[in-house]
């Protein structure tokens, strides 16, 4: 039988880490295409066509191509039943942490991506200290919550899931953070999840 969702993605994209975290905590089998950012393939007319903005993640089911991290997890919360809303207000929720999370998260994100890819280091005073507001926004959140929308395990940890995993690379210390340090040990311990380089394939799946 052949998997229904392709994800096009990268082994160093969080993003991409974040759809295929996804779909190895639900037990969902996929095929995976392997995109070569560096050499440009995102920008080819074959890629656009599949994802307008040229980037990856980019997740293929049927005639359906679906862009952004964070509406490919509403997506597959919606065809796979996990890790969703349970209802119009919970899923109405979920979409609010998620633009949240993008947001104070998303100095975490490019800390990381200016010193791994060599980056402008210009940058790095102004990320390092919007990573660092963005970890303690988060963590302040965690205080009374064992997951991000509270007692269960949703689409908006899977979201989080890959930057909070990789901060060392973001120059960020976790001891810092002793209630995101305690949500990624939990997250750690659930079934499928797996860190980001032990996770993305570095080559086509099937
Ligand atoms: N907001 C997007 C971000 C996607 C993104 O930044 N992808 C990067 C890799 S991490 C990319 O494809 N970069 C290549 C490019 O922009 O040409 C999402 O969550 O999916």
């Amino acid at each position: 039988m052949t998997a229904a969702f392709t994800v096009h993605g990268n082994f160093n994209s969080q993003p991409a880490t974040r759809v295929v975290l996804f779909l190895s905590m639900a037990g969902v089998p996929f095929v995976y295409r392997h995109v070569d950012l560096r050499g440009q393939q995102q920008k080819t007319p074959e890629y656009l066509a599949i994802n307008r903005f040229g980037r990856v993640p980019t997740l293929v089911h049927g005639d359906v191509s679906v862009s952004e991290s964070g509406v490919i997890l509403t997506y597959l919360a919606e065809k796979t039943g996990q890790f969703g809303g349970r209802d119009e207000r919970e899923k109405l929720r979920l979409a609010e942490w998620l633009s949240w999370l993008a947001d104070v998260l998303l100095p975490v994100q490019r800390a990381r991506a200016v010193r791994k890819f060599n980056g402008d280091a210009n940058a790095l005073p102004w990320l390092d200290a919007g990573a660092a507001s963005g970890m303690a926004q988060f963590d302040d959140h965690l205080a009374n919550h064992s997951f991000v929308d509270g007692d269960r395990l949703t689409i908006a940890d899977i979201f989080a899931f890959p930057l909070i995993d990789l901060v060392d690379e973001a120059a960020i210390d976790l001891g810092k953070y002793p209630n995101v340090k305690a949500w990624h040990a939990r997250m750690l311990a659930q079934p499928g999840v797996k860190r980001q380089y032990e996770l993305m394939p570095q080559q086509n799946v099937g």
